[in-house]
Protein backbone atom coordinates (compact mmCIF):
# COMPACT_ATOMS: atom_id res chain seq x y z
CA UNK A 1 0.00 0.00 0.00
CA UNK A 2 0.96 3.59 -0.23
CA UNK A 3 1.81 5.15 3.33
CA UNK A 4 1.96 8.49 4.53
CA UNK A 5 3.95 8.80 7.75
CA UNK A 6 3.29 12.46 9.62
CA UNK A 7 6.24 12.84 12.11
CA UNK A 8 9.40 12.01 11.34
CA UNK A 9 10.74 11.41 15.08
CA UNK A 10 11.54 8.44 17.57
CA UNK A 11 8.30 6.47 16.54
CA UNK A 12 7.37 7.97 12.72
CA UNK A 13 11.55 7.37 11.34
CA UNK A 14 11.94 4.05 12.21
CA UNK A 15 7.88 3.10 11.06
CA UNK A 16 8.57 4.34 7.94
CA UNK A 17 11.30 2.74 7.44
CA UNK A 18 10.05 -0.46 8.41
CA UNK A 19 7.13 -0.10 6.64
CA UNK A 20 9.01 0.58 3.80
CA UNK A 21 11.66 -1.91 4.00
CA UNK A 22 8.42 -5.10 3.42
CA UNK A 23 7.81 -3.12 0.42
CA UNK A 24 5.08 -0.30 0.82
CA UNK A 25 5.25 2.50 -1.19
CA UNK A 26 6.12 5.53 1.84
CA UNK A 27 6.61 9.30 1.91
CA UNK A 28 7.85 10.53 5.37
CA UNK A 29 7.14 13.84 5.83
CA UNK A 30 7.97 16.20 8.51
CA UNK A 31 6.56 19.63 9.20
CA UNK A 32 9.80 20.97 10.15
CA UNK A 33 12.14 21.58 7.03
CA UNK A 34 15.44 21.09 9.04
CA UNK A 35 14.67 17.05 9.46
CA UNK A 36 13.73 16.72 5.94
CA UNK A 37 16.76 18.47 4.64
CA UNK A 38 18.61 16.63 7.31
CA UNK A 39 17.19 13.15 6.39
CA UNK A 40 17.44 13.98 2.47
CA UNK A 41 20.93 14.44 2.78
CA UNK A 42 21.46 10.99 4.50
CA UNK A 43 21.77 12.21 8.26
CA UNK A 44 20.11 10.96 10.70
CA UNK A 45 18.59 13.19 13.67
CA UNK A 46 17.92 10.76 16.00
CA UNK A 47 20.16 8.80 18.44
CA UNK A 48 19.44 5.07 18.01
CA UNK A 49 21.04 1.45 17.73
CA UNK A 50 20.77 0.47 13.81
CA UNK A 51 18.51 3.38 13.07
CA UNK A 52 20.83 4.89 10.51
CA UNK A 53 21.34 1.88 8.55
CA UNK A 54 17.94 0.69 8.34
CA UNK A 55 16.76 3.79 6.78
CA UNK A 56 19.63 3.98 4.63
CA UNK A 57 18.26 0.83 3.33
CA UNK A 58 14.69 1.93 2.98
CA UNK A 59 15.76 5.38 0.85
CA UNK A 60 18.14 3.65 -1.02
CA UNK A 61 15.43 0.98 -2.07
CA UNK A 62 13.48 3.87 -3.13
CA UNK A 63 10.50 2.76 -1.05
CA UNK A 64 10.87 5.14 0.90
CA UNK A 65 10.59 9.14 0.14
CA UNK A 66 11.44 11.69 2.67
CA UNK A 67 8.80 14.89 1.36
CA UNK A 68 7.91 18.56 2.04
CA UNK A 69 4.22 17.92 1.37
CA UNK A 70 1.52 15.95 2.59
CA UNK A 71 0.29 13.71 -0.12
CA UNK A 72 -2.68 11.65 -0.81
CA UNK A 73 -1.95 7.49 0.57
CA UNK A 74 -4.01 4.66 1.54
CA UNK A 75 -2.89 5.16 4.97
CA UNK A 76 -1.97 8.03 7.06
CA UNK A 77 -0.05 7.43 9.80
CA UNK A 78 0.37 10.53 12.77
CA UNK A 79 3.66 9.89 15.00
CA UNK A 80 4.06 13.48 16.17
CA UNK A 81 4.80 14.74 19.82
CA UNK A 82 2.43 15.52 22.16
CA UNK A 83 4.54 17.48 24.79
CA UNK A 84 3.70 18.16 28.16
CA UNK A 85 2.36 21.75 29.49
CA UNK A 86 3.71 21.48 32.72
CA UNK A 87 2.24 24.40 33.75
CA UNK A 88 -1.40 23.52 32.87
CA UNK A 89 -0.88 19.90 33.62
CA UNK A 90 -2.08 18.96 30.36
CA UNK A 91 -1.43 17.85 26.75
CA UNK A 92 -0.49 20.33 24.15
CA UNK A 93 -2.59 18.86 20.86
CA UNK A 94 -1.09 21.41 18.73
CA UNK A 95 0.86 18.62 16.56
CA UNK A 96 -1.83 16.20 16.20
CA UNK A 97 -4.24 19.27 15.30
CA UNK A 98 -2.10 20.43 12.57
CA UNK A 99 -1.37 16.60 11.03
CA UNK A 100 -5.22 16.47 10.80
CA UNK A 101 -5.83 19.84 9.28
CA UNK A 102 -2.74 18.57 6.91
CA UNK A 103 -4.77 15.32 5.77
CA UNK A 104 -7.74 16.98 5.13
CA UNK A 105 -7.16 18.30 1.58
CA UNK A 106 -5.75 14.97 0.58
CA UNK A 107 -8.14 12.77 2.07
CA UNK A 108 -10.30 10.78 -0.39
CA UNK A 109 -12.74 8.15 -0.02
CA UNK A 110 -11.61 4.48 1.46
CA UNK A 111 -8.18 5.93 3.36
CA UNK A 112 -7.17 4.98 6.31
CA UNK A 113 -5.81 7.83 9.54
CA UNK A 114 -4.15 6.15 12.15
CA UNK A 115 -3.18 7.99 15.33
CA UNK A 116 0.16 6.49 16.65
CA UNK A 117 1.31 9.40 19.14
CA UNK A 118 0.57 8.97 22.96
CA UNK A 119 -2.76 10.98 24.05
CA UNK A 120 -5.44 11.62 26.42
CA UNK A 121 -7.76 9.35 26.41
CA UNK A 122 -10.57 10.49 24.04
CA UNK A 123 -8.57 12.69 21.14
CA UNK A 124 -9.41 10.55 18.49
CA UNK A 125 -12.74 11.09 18.77
CA UNK A 126 -13.02 14.11 19.99
CA UNK A 127 -10.06 16.23 18.74
CA UNK A 128 -9.06 14.52 15.34
CA UNK A 129 -12.14 12.74 13.63
CA UNK A 130 -14.27 16.39 13.78
CA UNK A 131 -11.06 18.20 12.13
CA UNK A 132 -10.90 15.39 9.68
CA UNK A 133 -14.38 15.15 8.82
CA UNK A 134 -14.30 18.72 7.94
CA UNK A 135 -13.05 17.11 4.29
CA UNK A 136 -17.05 16.33 4.67
CA UNK A 137 -15.92 12.48 4.63
CA UNK A 138 -17.51 10.43 7.91
CA UNK A 139 -15.30 8.60 10.09
CA UNK A 140 -15.62 4.98 10.33
CA UNK A 141 -18.21 5.39 6.90
CA UNK A 142 -15.74 7.20 4.29
CA UNK A 143 -12.52 6.82 5.53
CA UNK A 144 -11.01 4.53 8.78
CA UNK A 145 -10.15 6.47 11.96
CA UNK A 146 -8.14 4.29 14.24
CA UNK A 147 -6.03 4.66 17.41
CA UNK A 148 -2.93 2.45 17.25
CA UNK A 149 -0.41 3.35 20.27
CA UNK A 150 3.52 2.93 20.06
CA UNK A 151 4.68 0.52 22.75
CA UNK A 152 8.93 0.44 21.98
CA UNK A 153 11.49 0.63 24.10
CA UNK A 154 14.22 3.53 23.29
CA UNK A 155 17.46 1.98 22.70
CA UNK A 156 15.64 -1.08 21.26
CA UNK A 157 13.08 0.61 19.03
CA UNK A 158 13.14 -1.48 15.27
CA UNK A 159 12.86 -4.70 17.27
CA UNK A 160 10.52 -4.26 19.68
CA UNK A 161 8.39 -2.40 16.51
CA UNK A 162 8.30 -5.65 14.86
CA UNK A 163 7.94 -8.32 17.93
CA UNK A 164 5.82 -6.09 20.70
CA UNK A 165 1.98 -7.25 20.40
CA UNK A 166 -0.20 -4.26 19.37
CA UNK A 167 -3.03 -2.88 20.32
CA UNK A 168 -6.00 -1.48 17.25
CA UNK A 169 -9.05 0.54 18.09
CA UNK A 170 -10.75 2.14 15.64
CA UNK A 171 -14.15 4.33 15.56
CA UNK A 172 -15.76 0.78 14.11
CA UNK A 173 -15.36 -2.58 13.04
CA UNK A 174 -14.32 -1.69 9.89
CA UNK A 175 -11.98 0.89 10.36
CA UNK A 176 -10.10 -1.21 12.60
CA UNK A 177 -9.65 -4.08 10.15
CA UNK A 178 -8.48 -1.62 7.65
CA UNK A 179 -5.61 -0.59 9.68
CA UNK A 180 -4.74 -4.88 11.06
CA UNK A 181 -4.24 -5.15 7.15
CA UNK A 182 -1.34 -2.23 7.73
CA UNK A 183 0.17 -3.76 10.77
CA UNK A 184 -0.20 -7.72 10.07
CA UNK A 185 2.68 -7.06 6.76
CA UNK A 186 5.37 -6.04 9.35
CA UNK A 187 4.35 -6.86 13.08
CA UNK A 188 5.30 -10.43 14.24
CA UNK A 189 3.64 -9.94 17.80
CA UNK A 190 0.03 -10.60 18.54
CA UNK A 191 -2.41 -7.89 16.96
CA UNK A 192 -5.39 -7.09 19.40
CA UNK A 193 -8.46 -4.82 18.61
CA UNK A 194 -10.83 -3.22 20.08
CA UNK A 195 -13.73 -1.50 18.31
CA UNK A 196 -13.37 1.61 20.30
CA UNK A 197 -10.31 4.36 19.60
CA UNK A 198 -10.56 5.36 23.56
CA UNK A 199 -9.82 1.96 24.88
CA UNK A 200 -6.49 1.65 22.72
CA UNK A 201 -5.95 5.44 24.02
CA UNK A 202 -6.29 4.49 27.62
CA UNK A 203 -4.58 0.89 27.17
CA UNK A 204 -1.15 2.73 26.15
CA UNK A 205 -1.35 5.21 28.83
CA UNK A 206 -2.12 2.87 31.44
CA UNK A 207 0.81 0.38 30.28
CA UNK A 208 3.17 3.12 31.48
CA UNK A 209 1.25 4.23 34.28
CA UNK A 210 1.74 0.34 35.74
CA UNK A 211 5.07 1.11 35.20
CA UNK A 212 5.88 4.53 36.59
CA UNK A 213 3.53 3.56 39.95
CA UNK A 214 5.72 -0.01 40.26
CA UNK A 215 8.93 2.32 40.38
CA UNK A 216 7.34 4.22 42.77
CA UNK A 217 6.91 1.31 45.28
CA UNK A 218 10.09 0.43 44.32
CA UNK A 219 11.66 3.70 45.63
CA UNK A 220 9.66 3.65 48.41
CA UNK A 221 11.08 0.49 49.40
CA UNK A 222 14.48 1.92 49.08
CA UNK A 223 13.69 4.43 51.19
CA UNK A 224 12.39 2.42 54.36
CA UNK A 225 15.37 0.19 53.63
CA UNK A 226 17.54 2.79 54.31
CA UNK A 227 15.67 3.52 57.49
CA UNK A 228 16.67 -0.53 58.55
CA UNK A 229 19.97 -0.27 57.49
CA UNK A 230 19.81 -3.01 54.49
CA UNK A 231 20.03 -3.28 51.58
CA UNK A 232 16.94 -2.76 49.13
CA UNK A 233 18.16 -4.02 46.23
CA UNK A 234 18.82 -7.53 47.83
CA UNK A 235 15.42 -7.15 49.95
CA UNK A 236 13.64 -6.88 46.15
CA UNK A 237 15.60 -9.73 44.46
CA UNK A 238 14.47 -11.53 47.16
CA UNK A 239 10.49 -10.76 47.08
CA UNK A 240 10.62 -10.92 43.72
CA UNK A 241 11.26 -15.13 44.06
CA UNK A 242 7.40 -14.84 44.99
CA UNK A 243 5.55 -16.30 41.74
CA UNK A 244 3.09 -13.36 41.68
CA UNK A 245 5.68 -10.50 43.10
CA UNK A 246 7.42 -8.61 40.64
CA UNK A 247 8.50 -5.47 41.93
CA UNK A 248 11.07 -3.08 39.63
CA UNK A 249 14.09 -1.42 40.68
CA UNK A 250 14.53 1.76 42.60
CA UNK A 251 16.69 4.58 41.07
CA UNK A 252 16.86 8.21 40.75
CA UNK A 253 13.37 8.93 39.47
CA UNK A 254 11.93 8.27 36.40
CA UNK A 255 12.95 10.05 33.47
CA UNK A 256 11.98 10.06 29.30
CA UNK A 257 9.43 11.61 27.33
CA UNK A 258 6.29 8.84 28.42
CA UNK A 259 6.57 7.75 32.19
CA UNK A 260 6.38 11.12 34.26
CA UNK A 261 4.07 12.29 31.27
CA UNK A 262 1.34 9.85 30.42
CA UNK A 263 0.03 9.41 34.00
CA UNK A 264 -1.34 13.00 33.95
CA UNK A 265 -2.47 12.26 30.54
CA UNK A 266 -4.23 9.45 31.39
CA UNK A 267 -6.02 11.59 34.36
CA UNK A 268 -6.70 14.41 32.05
CA UNK A 269 -10.26 14.45 31.63
CA UNK A 270 -11.31 12.45 35.30
CA UNK A 271 -10.98 13.62 38.75
CA UNK A 272 -9.94 10.37 39.86
CA UNK A 273 -6.01 10.11 39.99
CA UNK A 274 -4.94 9.07 43.37
CA UNK A 275 -2.36 6.37 44.27
CA UNK A 276 -1.29 7.51 40.32
CA UNK A 277 -0.29 11.21 41.52
CA UNK A 278 1.40 10.26 44.43
CA UNK A 279 3.44 7.80 42.66
CA UNK A 280 4.33 10.23 40.52
CA UNK A 281 5.08 12.35 43.86
CA UNK A 282 7.28 10.00 45.30
CA UNK A 283 9.40 9.23 41.94
CA UNK A 284 9.83 13.14 41.73
CA UNK A 285 10.82 13.61 45.31
CA UNK A 286 13.70 10.95 44.35
CA UNK A 287 15.98 14.11 43.50
CA UNK A 288 15.61 16.01 46.88
CA UNK A 289 15.66 12.54 48.83
CA UNK A 290 19.54 12.41 47.16
CA UNK A 291 20.23 16.46 47.83
CA UNK A 292 19.41 15.29 51.77
CA UNK A 293 21.54 12.22 51.57
CA UNK A 294 24.70 14.49 50.22
CA UNK A 295 23.94 17.07 53.04
CA UNK A 296 24.01 14.18 55.90
CA UNK A 297 26.88 12.57 54.78
CA UNK A 298 28.70 15.82 53.90
CA UNK A 299 27.61 17.91 57.22
CA UNK A 300 26.83 20.95 54.87
CA UNK A 301 26.48 21.61 50.98
CA UNK A 302 28.24 24.76 51.10
CA UNK A 303 30.79 25.19 49.33
CA UNK A 304 30.89 21.54 48.36
CA UNK A 305 31.98 19.92 44.66
CA UNK A 306 29.64 17.36 43.51
CA UNK A 307 30.35 15.38 40.26
CA UNK A 308 27.00 13.64 38.49
CA UNK A 309 27.61 11.12 36.71
CA UNK A 310 25.34 10.45 33.57
CA UNK A 311 22.90 12.72 32.39
CA UNK A 312 21.02 10.96 29.95
CA UNK A 313 16.96 9.61 31.35
CA UNK A 314 18.15 6.19 31.81
CA UNK A 315 21.65 3.95 30.82
CA UNK A 316 22.88 3.50 26.92
CA UNK A 317 20.90 6.39 25.40
CA UNK A 318 22.15 9.79 24.92
CA UNK A 319 18.47 11.21 25.46
CA UNK A 320 18.01 13.91 28.31
CA UNK A 321 14.32 14.44 28.45
CA UNK A 322 13.17 14.72 31.90
CA UNK A 323 16.52 13.21 32.78
CA UNK A 324 17.34 12.89 36.23
CA UNK A 325 21.30 13.37 36.07
CA UNK A 326 19.91 17.24 35.03
CA UNK A 327 17.57 18.10 37.71
CA UNK A 328 19.78 16.68 40.29
CA UNK A 329 22.18 19.75 39.01
CA UNK A 330 19.48 21.91 38.99
CA UNK A 331 18.44 21.53 42.34
CA UNK A 332 21.96 21.17 43.49
CA UNK A 333 22.89 24.35 42.29
CA UNK A 334 20.78 27.65 41.38
CA UNK A 335 17.91 26.64 43.65
CA UNK A 336 17.96 28.01 46.82
CA UNK A 337 14.64 28.47 46.71
CA UNK A 338 13.21 25.65 46.07
CA UNK A 339 10.58 24.02 48.53
CA UNK A 340 9.52 21.50 47.81
CA UNK A 341 12.47 19.65 47.92
CA UNK A 342 14.98 21.33 49.85
CA UNK A 343 14.49 22.16 53.59
CA UNK A 344 16.54 24.24 54.60
CA UNK A 345 17.36 26.84 51.86
CA UNK A 346 20.15 29.00 51.65
CA UNK A 347 22.79 27.45 52.42
CA UNK A 348 23.27 25.78 48.89
CA UNK A 349 26.23 27.06 47.05
CA UNK A 350 27.34 23.74 45.44
CA UNK A 351 29.90 23.51 42.36
CA UNK A 352 28.48 20.62 40.44
CA UNK A 353 30.39 18.99 37.39
CA UNK A 354 28.49 16.39 35.23
CA UNK A 355 30.02 14.00 33.07
CA UNK A 356 28.37 11.71 30.38
CA UNK A 357 29.86 9.30 27.78
CA UNK A 358 26.53 8.50 25.65
CA UNK A 359 25.01 12.41 25.67
CA UNK A 360 26.08 14.61 22.56
CA UNK A 361 24.31 17.71 23.31
CA UNK A 362 27.12 20.78 22.89
CA UNK A 363 24.72 22.93 25.24
CA UNK A 364 25.35 21.16 27.99
CA UNK A 365 28.76 21.81 29.82
CA UNK A 366 29.58 18.29 29.97
CA UNK A 367 33.32 17.56 31.33
CA UNK A 368 35.42 14.30 31.11
CA UNK A 369 35.56 12.06 34.47
CA UNK A 370 38.81 12.59 35.58
CA UNK A 371 37.42 16.05 35.25
CA UNK A 372 34.59 15.57 37.52
CA UNK A 373 35.88 13.41 40.00
CA UNK A 374 38.97 15.58 40.49
CA UNK A 375 38.71 17.53 43.88
CA UNK A 376 34.89 16.13 44.02
CA UNK A 377 33.39 16.04 47.50
CA UNK A 378 30.88 13.38 46.02
CA UNK A 379 30.28 11.63 43.57
CA UNK A 380 26.73 10.65 42.19
CA UNK A 381 25.82 8.00 39.85
CA UNK A 382 23.06 8.15 37.99
CA UNK A 383 22.68 6.37 35.41
CA UNK A 384 23.48 2.81 34.13
CA UNK A 385 25.65 3.60 31.04
CA UNK A 386 27.60 0.46 30.53
CA UNK A 387 30.63 2.74 30.80
CA UNK A 388 30.10 3.51 34.19
CA UNK A 389 30.80 -0.59 35.31
CA UNK A 390 34.36 0.34 34.76
CA UNK A 391 34.76 2.95 37.45
CA UNK A 392 36.51 1.16 40.51
CA UNK A 393 37.00 3.03 44.11
CA UNK A 394 40.74 3.50 43.43
CA UNK A 395 39.85 5.70 40.75
CA UNK A 396 38.39 7.71 43.56
CA UNK A 397 41.01 7.55 45.75
CA UNK A 398 43.47 8.89 43.66
CA UNK A 399 41.38 12.35 42.68
CA UNK A 400 39.14 12.92 46.03
CA UNK A 401 40.22 13.17 50.23
CA UNK A 402 37.14 11.67 51.66
CA UNK A 403 35.45 9.72 48.91
CA UNK A 404 31.54 9.40 48.78
CA UNK A 405 29.93 7.47 45.70
CA UNK A 406 26.22 7.66 46.01
CA UNK A 407 25.08 4.33 44.03
CA UNK A 408 21.34 5.42 42.90
CA UNK A 409 21.62 2.48 39.98
CA UNK A 410 22.65 -0.14 42.18
CA UNK A 411 25.39 -1.05 39.41
CA UNK A 412 28.71 -1.43 41.32
CA UNK A 413 29.84 -4.11 42.67
CA UNK A 414 28.80 -3.63 46.48
CA UNK A 415 31.96 -6.27 47.74
CA UNK A 416 34.85 -4.11 45.93
CA UNK A 417 33.34 -1.22 47.12
CA UNK A 418 32.81 -1.81 50.63
CA UNK A 419 36.43 -3.38 50.62
CA UNK A 420 37.59 0.40 49.61
CA UNK A 421 37.98 3.46 51.87
CA UNK A 422 35.12 4.69 49.52
CA UNK A 423 31.63 5.76 51.38
CA UNK A 424 29.45 3.63 48.70
CA UNK A 425 25.82 4.70 49.55
CA UNK A 426 23.14 3.03 47.28
CA UNK A 427 18.98 3.64 46.69
N1 LIG B 1 13.40 3.00 35.65
C1 LIG B 1 13.60 2.78 37.02
N2 LIG B 1 13.48 1.50 37.49
C2 LIG B 1 13.21 0.45 36.67
C3 LIG B 1 13.00 0.68 35.31
C4 LIG B 1 13.10 1.98 34.82
O1 LIG B 1 13.85 3.70 37.78
O2 LIG B 1 13.15 -0.69 37.19
C5 LIG B 1 13.49 4.37 35.11
C6 LIG B 1 14.56 4.55 34.04
O3 LIG B 1 15.82 4.74 34.61
C7 LIG B 1 14.05 5.77 33.30
C8 LIG B 1 12.54 5.61 33.38
O4 LIG B 1 12.30 4.68 34.41
O5 LIG B 1 14.42 6.97 33.96
C9 LIG B 1 11.88 5.16 32.10
O6 LIG B 1 12.64 4.17 31.45
P1 LIG B 1 12.02 2.84 30.83
O7 LIG B 1 13.13 2.07 30.23
O8 LIG B 1 11.20 2.16 31.84
O9 LIG B 1 10.98 3.34 29.73
P2 LIG B 1 11.04 4.40 28.52
O10 LIG B 1 10.50 5.69 29.01
O11 LIG B 1 12.35 4.40 27.85
O12 LIG B 1 9.96 3.71 27.53
C10 LIG B 1 8.64 3.46 28.02
C11 LIG B 1 8.30 1.98 27.74
N3 LIG B 1 7.07 1.61 28.42
C12 LIG B 1 6.94 0.47 29.15
O13 LIG B 1 7.86 -0.30 29.32
C13 LIG B 1 5.60 0.18 29.74
C14 LIG B 1 8.18 1.78 26.23
O14 LIG B 1 7.77 0.44 25.95
C15 LIG B 1 7.17 2.77 25.64
O15 LIG B 1 7.03 2.61 24.25
C16 LIG B 1 7.69 4.18 25.91
O16 LIG B 1 7.73 4.34 27.34
C17 LIG B 1 6.74 5.16 25.28
O17 LIG B 1 7.07 5.68 24.20
O18 LIG B 1 5.63 5.34 25.80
Amino acid sequence: STVCVHGLGYIGLPTAAMLANYDHKVYGYDADPEVTEQLGNGEIHIDEPGLRAFVTQAINSGQLEITNEVVSAKYHIICVPTPFDEKEKEADLGYIEKAGEAIVPVLREGDTVILESTVPPGTTVEVLQPILESSDHSAGADFALVHCPETVLPGNIINELQQNNRIIGGVNGVSTQAAVRLYDSFVEGRIRTTSDATTAEFVKLIQNTFRDTNIALANEIARLSRDYGIDSREAIDLANEHPRVDILQPGPGVGGHCLPIDPWFLGQNSDELDLIANARKVNDGMIGYIVDILRDELGTLNGKKVAILGVAYKGNVGDTRMSPGLELARQLQGTTNEPVTIADGGEMDVDVSIHDPQVTDSTLNLESLEAVISDADAVVLMTDHDEFEDIEPSTLIHSMGDPIMVDTKGMLDVDEWNNSVVNLIRI
